[in-house]
């Protein structure tokens, strides 16, 4: 049977406030992505994901939307974005964007007409109360905002300036599809769904006393009763009607509700996001503190994913980075001496699994964090208002910049590093967000090294294409409880694909299984080294490094 699209893409997200600035404002725009379509292409990918790009007051950077139907102004025109679509079309580079739908910004007139009077009829496209719950919201502070004209509280889970929309009722779920409909007629290939999970809320609205969490991680308000209904609801007015991808943004989800999310026959989502394995670096589960990098967690996590998905007949978003998270190659790497191999060691990890693989703008030539040293550095909403409750908790300025240096959202934000020019060729002018200080490290270089993280991402794209082994073989950890090798294979028929990764630079040994020594041929597909081992029933695994066999 056919298979969508979609199983053998390989997604390149774009932020495009940092992505390039083609006049001089000091942030990214369009025509700079249009620039780049070529540079997209050389590399491989099938997909841009375009994080928001409509009319915004840019609070949270384009996911507090103030108008559905334009463009932000400082990022172009619908002239552009037009332009945009069919260069990229043109070069069989297809377009999705970002659907921000659990809230909108209070500039958007939704909101000031539902503020203007309890009574107006826009009124109930938002949530509001004559008394707040105790429900915190992810930006920190109360998620209610008390409105003095009406005298009621709005919930918003993010920042106050981004107000929840009310999913239950039907007239906003089809201005909601009116215009999903307005852009897919434009002619995109897709949306990416912001918290997509959070949209249906439990109407009882009682405080959080522990009783409402699941007891499975998740958050209450996450995977709510009515979600999926209204999922099957959007795919059947809109979804449907287009050979269109979607991905869905799922905060604290379980891989239950990801396998009802991305079951074909649910008629949902094509694939989902879930974060789980970007938070075993989180001490007791809390992001704003340092904590080790706990790695038998990680595998773990990875491996009952794909194995669970798979039995499900579900589809992974397989990815390490993305806007709202810190450089993976600074995280779960090594960005000293070990930049480029542990770099190349993390992208085969996660594009041999089964899934739609996502690069984020600047890891397919390993940038790093940034390590700002000043909060005046920092541009991101969550990070600042983290700072001010953290200051107001007493603790000391150089341990909340020690905290920021690795947690912040703005480490994946800052101007991607496409030369060494002045603002490394990103800006002619003064970027919105200071540059990371390590432009040694960017794009032309990366185009220039024949042995650069860039064209190891390159290869993995191509492999994608050319063995079905990686789309349909099925998935099974080896060495599940060894402390440093990632080993793990995909078996389709009489072919299997051994992926061996060490996470650390000390060097580990890994015995092979008899069988694929004594009753395959095999051939290295890819590693990160010169020289490659002889495969012998002990093989020496040194410091982040990584091999992918092909036994058949
Ligand atoms: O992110 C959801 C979200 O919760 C992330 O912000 C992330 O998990 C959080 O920062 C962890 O502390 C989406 C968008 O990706 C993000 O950029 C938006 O700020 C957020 O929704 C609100 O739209």
């Amino acid at each position: 049977m056919q298979q969508p699209w979609w199983k053998k893409s390989v997604v390149y997200q774009i932020y495009p406030k940092s992505f390039n600035d083609s006049t001089g404002n000091g942030m990214g725009d369009l025509q700079g992505i249009i620039e780049k379509l070529d540079y997209l292409k050389k590399l491989g990918v099938d997909v841009i994901w375009l994080t928001p790009i409509y009319q915004s007051p840019q609070r949270d950077n384009g996911y507090d939307i103030s108008d559905y139907y334009s463009i932000y102004e400082e990022y172009g025109s619908m002239e552009d974005f037009q332009q945009l679509l069919e260069e990229a079309h043109q070069k069989e580079i297809k377009v999705i964007m970002d659907l921000v739908v659990n809230h909108t910004s209070t500039e958007h007139n939704w909101f000031k007409e539902a503020a203007s009077s309890n009574d107006n009829p826009y009124r109930d496209y938002y949530i509001w109360k004559d008394a707040p719950t105790n429900w915190l919201s992810k930006f920190g502070g109360s998620a209610w905002k008390f409105d003095e004209r009406t005298g009621q509280y709005y919930l918003h889970l993010f920042d106050e300036t981004q107000a929840d929309l009310n999913w239950e009722n039907p007239k906003l779920r089809q201005d909601i599809y009116q215009m999903m409909h307005f852009w897919f007629e434009i002619g995109i290939d897709g949306f990416r769904l912001d918290v997509v999970n959070l949209i249906s809320k439990d109407q009882r609205f009682i405080d959080d006393d522990g009783s409402l969490l699941p007891g499975d991680g998740r958050k209450f308000y996450t995977d709510g009763p009515r979600v999926h209904e209204y999922l099957q609801e959007m795919n059947q007015e809109v979804l449907s009607h287009y050979d269109g991808m979607t991905v869905g943004e799922m905060s604290s989800t379980t891989i239950e509700n990801c396998i009802q999310y991305t079951q074909p026959e649910r008629n949902e989502l094509s694939m989902t996001f879930n974060f789980h394995h970007l938070k075993v670096d989180y001490p007791n589960g809390e992001k704003w503190a340092l904590g080790d990098f706990d790695f038998l967690a990680l595998k773990k996590i990875l491996s009952t994913w794909q194995t669970e998905m798979q039995r499900g007949g579900g589809w992974n978003a397989l990815f390490w980075c993305n806007h709202d998270q810190p450089r993976i190659v600074s995280r779960y790497g090594n960005d000293g001496i070990y930049h480029k191999q542990s770099a190349k060691m993390l992208a085969t990890t996660i594009h041999l699994m089964q899934g739609t693989p996502y690069i984020y703008q600047g890891e397919e030539f390993g940038m790093t964090n940034p390590r700002f040293t000043s909060i005046d550095q920092y541009r991101d909403v969550e990070t600042i208002n983290q700072y001010h409750l953290m200051k107001e908790a007493g603790k000391s300025e150089k341990d909340i910049m020690r905290i920021l240096q690795e947690k912040s959202r703005d480490n994946s934000r800052t101007p991607v590093q496409w030369n060494q020019d002045a603002q490394a060729g990103f800006t002619s002018g003064t970027p919105w967000i200071p540059l990371a200080a390590n432009t040694e490290i960017n794009a032309e270089s990366a185009l220039n090294d024949e042995t650069s993280i860039f064209y190891h991402y390159q290869k993995l794209i191509a492999m994608r294409k050319e063995y079905a082994i990686i789309t349909d073989g099925v998935y099974r950890l080896l060495e599940g409880n060894h402390p440093q090798l990632f080993v793990y294979e995909r078996v389709l028929e009489d072919e299997v694909l051994l992926v061996i990764n060490n996470f650390y630079e000390e060097a580990a040994e890994l015995t092979l299984q008899e069988e694929l020594l004594n009753d395959y041929q095999h051939e290295l597909l890819l590693s990160n080294v010169e020289d490659t081992p002889q495969l012998t029933k002990k093989i020496d695994i040194g410091p982040y490094q990584s091999y992918v066999y092909h036994f058949k």
